[in-house]
């Protein structure tokens, strides 16, 4: 075996070779990759006695793509669209054997190569256009090549990977073996070649038939689905080239690719791609979790039924606790239609479905939960509840057993301190609706045992859900920021905007929804609940808005009352009618002057109310990094991935530019618009949170 690089190494068996990855963990394409690829290929073009070869991986994975890591550092050649360019036009026939995941310049290096074979559970994809690229190695031309170009538009648009049946059948695989051992299929397929039984051919000299109207309607759906988003149009573009001799359209690839490797969006998405990965590591990660099968659900409303769901689809087993046989029955009947959701958006398998819904047990008394290994309580927010609900678990639950509490706002160290066991007791705050969402905000209290952090965290691995640490505060670290942004909301409307106004420009700017619709969506009962809990602690001089109020005390709470922000009774909500009356009465009591505010201003003044707050809960340590507030918005509030998350995006706005937006916002409200120390120290040392964020 002969070293091509640190990552490659080349092994003559006869007249065949077989070139070796390993570059862990997932044998991304690299520089020592790369450079031992080109070497493997010049060694074999000079060695005449070979007369056929396979490129195989070590460890779980063929190559998973271009090393991300590498983006926007300097450049050490060869580059990727070299590397395979040598594969494509080596002397020698290469057959790539693909086992775990070709992905991007994975797939891109097999396309390359002279045949394709795949080993059980193989699946190939180009997802570079959730990092904002396009397949930039000669996926946009290869793969035209091989599975024709509405295949291959839908291959790199969707940025799924599809499975090896599917590769087969797209004409992206050759074949597809029952052998697990990726040598031994490698050996065995070279030999064949050399033997002629393995047919291979050259990718480059292909054909591509024209598509227009397939490339049009992918044109027209990108317009209309994704308008925000660069990568798609310019991938549509570069597999338009496809037609082309070959050099012509990897110009194009080139030229096209290299524009999305400058593009904003592109880092945003790489952070957004390394935030879902850096989230799951926290302080207490090299203690034990501990081993959860049977879970505790207390409440059987929306977020308790689908914290239950969210369990049974991860194979767990559910007893979902409540106080009345009538609100059980209500409960398992939520739980009944989430499942029955859950098989149509294919997420339970049919072969499933009996075993899960067996793992399910109701009870309407606490004790049935004696023998849970975690339990969690989805009641109504009110402490004197929760604290009673905590007491009497204290006496249930079994030795060791987790406790957890869903609240989205209360003190978790007071709920704690409810039971003899506050090392037990963990904060999971699930988001509606529970079973769908992909955020788990993980709230670690003064006392919480390190391995009852690391139980919360193999739980959220184990629903497929992204965890993040929180510290304790009211709201943690999602709902406490919120709080901020959406005070800054109703201070715009007290002083000139609507609400339809301030939506509008929230949704241009890319969130999912505005505040008020999403107040709407959630029910204005919650935010009126919170406003309630500070109503003592309030300082005198805040401005308030008393229109959220209005609305609250005329039983307008949204959609579940068909009426809010907006009017729900159509398909389409439209605003209130009776909204602007409530508004004017709220301004007066404000001693408002309203005045024309335009989007941009209104866009500015939210998104520095959110970073503003992002700061300071970071200062609190309530969250321990940028990246983590980051990955909270991404994954639970709507915040737009291609802008990378609140704190990514305040880098791209700068301290001192914030600090700046601060301070002529307190011109007019002193009390609200305060400079977070963070923010300040950041601006003046020019530092960033992405600075910040690497201190670790
Ligand atoms: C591309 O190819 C561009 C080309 O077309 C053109 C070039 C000219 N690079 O996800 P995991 C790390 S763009 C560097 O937890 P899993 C990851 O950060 C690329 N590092 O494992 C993590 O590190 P850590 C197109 C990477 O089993 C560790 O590996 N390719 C890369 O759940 C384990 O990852 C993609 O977009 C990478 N490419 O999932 C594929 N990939 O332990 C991206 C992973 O320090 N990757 N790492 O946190 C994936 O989708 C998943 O990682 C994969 C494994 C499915 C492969």
């Amino acid at each position: 075996m002969e070293a091509m690089s640190a990552a490659v190494t080349l092994e003559r068996e006869g007249e065949v070779a077989l070139i070796r990855i390993d570059n862990p963990p997932v044998n991304a394409a690299g520089q020592p990759v790369r450079e031992g690829l080109v070497k493997a290929v010049a060694a074999l073009d000079a060695d005449p006695g070979i007369r056929a070869a396979a490129l195989y991986c070590a460890g779980r994975t063929f190559v998973a793509g271009a090393d991300i890591r590498e983006f926007g550092k300097p450049f050490v050649p060869p580059s990727l669209p070299e590397t395979c360019d040598a594969l494509a036009e080596s002397r020698v026939p290469i057959v790539a054997v693909i086992q775990g995941t070709a992905l991007g310049g994975g797939c891109e290096i097999a396309m390359a190569c002279q045949a394709r074979i795949g080993l059980p559970g193989a699946k190939l994809g180009l997802p570079e256009v959730n990092l904002g690229l396009l397949p930039g190695a000669g996926g946009t031309q290869r793969a035209p090549r091989l599975m024709g170009m509405a295949a291959a538009l839908h291959l790199a648009l969707s940025g799924k990977p599809i499975p090896a049946e599917k590769a087969l059948s797209l004409g992206l695989l050759d074949e597809i073996t029952d052998q697990t051992d990726p040598r031994m299929v490698a050996l065995h397929a070279a030999r064949r070649i050399a033997s002629g039984k393995l047919a291979t051919r050259r990718t480059d000299a292909l054909t591509v038939t024209p598509l227009p109207a397939v490339l049009q309607a992918a044109r027209e759906t990108v317009a209309k689905s994704s308008p925000q988003l660069h990568a798609p149009g310019r991938i549509i573009e570069a597999i338009a080239a496809s037609t082309r001799p070959i050099a012509e359209g990897q110009k194009e690839e080139r030229r096209l690719f290299l524009e999305s490797l400058e593009d904003p969006q592109r880092a945003a998405l790489v952070h957004a791609f390394f935030a879902e990965r850096a989230v799951a590591k926290f302080p207490e990660q090299d203690a034990k979790p501990r081993p959860i099968e049977r879970i505790g659900v207390i409440g059987g409303g929306t977020m308790g039924s689908g914290i239950a769901t969210a369990c049974l689809l991860a194979g767990l087993q559910v007893v979902l606790s409540e106080q009345t046989e009538d609100a059980l029955e209500r409960g398992l009947a939520t739980i009944g239609r989430n499942l029955d959701g859950a098989v149509k958006r294919g997420k339970l398998t049919a072969d499933r479905v009996r075993a899960t819904r067996a793992a399910l047990t109701g009870a309407s008394d606490l004790n049935a939960l004696a023998g849970a290994d975690l339990i969690i309580e989805a009641v109504f927010e009110k402490m004197e509840v929760k604290t009673a609900i905590f007491a009497r678990l204290d006496g249930i639950a079994k030795p060791g057993a987790v406790l957890a509490t869903n609240t989205s706002y209360l003190d978790l160290n007071q709920i704690a301190a409810a039971t003899s066991r506050p090392q037990d007791v963990i904060g999971l705050h699930f988001f509606s609706p529970a079973h769908v969402m992909r955020l788990l905000e993980i709230v670690v209290a003064d006392k919480t045992a390190p391995d009852v952090v690391a139980t919360g965290f193999a739980l959220a691995k184990r629903l497929g859900k992204i965890g993040v640490r929180a510290g304790v505060c009211d709201g943690f670290i999602g709902n406490r920021i919120l709080s901020a942004y959406r005070r800054a909301a109703e201070n715009l409307v007290l002083d000139g905007a609507t609400p339809e106004q301030v939506d509008r420009a929230i949704r241009a700017f890319g969130m999912a929804m505005g505040p008020f619709e999403m107040g709407d969506l959630a029910g204005l009962d919650i935010a009126w609940a919170s406003r309630r809990r500070h109503d003592a602690t309030r300082p005198a001089d805040e401005r308030y808005s008393t229109l959220a109020d209005k609305l609250y005390d005329k039983g307008w709470l949204g959609r579940k009352t068909g009426r809010g922000y907006y009017d729900h009774a159509g398909e389409t909500p439209v605003p209130n009618p009776e909204l602007p009356a409530l508004i004017d009465a709220a301004r007066a009591e404000a001693k408002a002057t309203p005045r024309a505010l335009t989007d941009q201003e209104v866009r500015d003044r939210y998104l520095t109310a959110m970073i503003a707050e992002g700061a300071r809960v970071l200062e609190e340590g309530i969250a321990r990094r940028p990246v983590d507030i980051d990955a909270v918005f991404l994954f639970g509030y709507g915040f737009p991935r291609h802008l990378g998350g609140p704190m990514f995006h305040a880098d791209t706005i700068g301290a001192a530019e914030l600090v700046r937006r601060i301070e002529e916002y307190a011109k007019v409200d002193p009390q609200f618009w305060t400079v977070p120390p963070l923010l300040a120290r950041m601006a003046k040392d020019g530092t960033s949170f992405a600075a910040l964020n690497e201190a670790g």
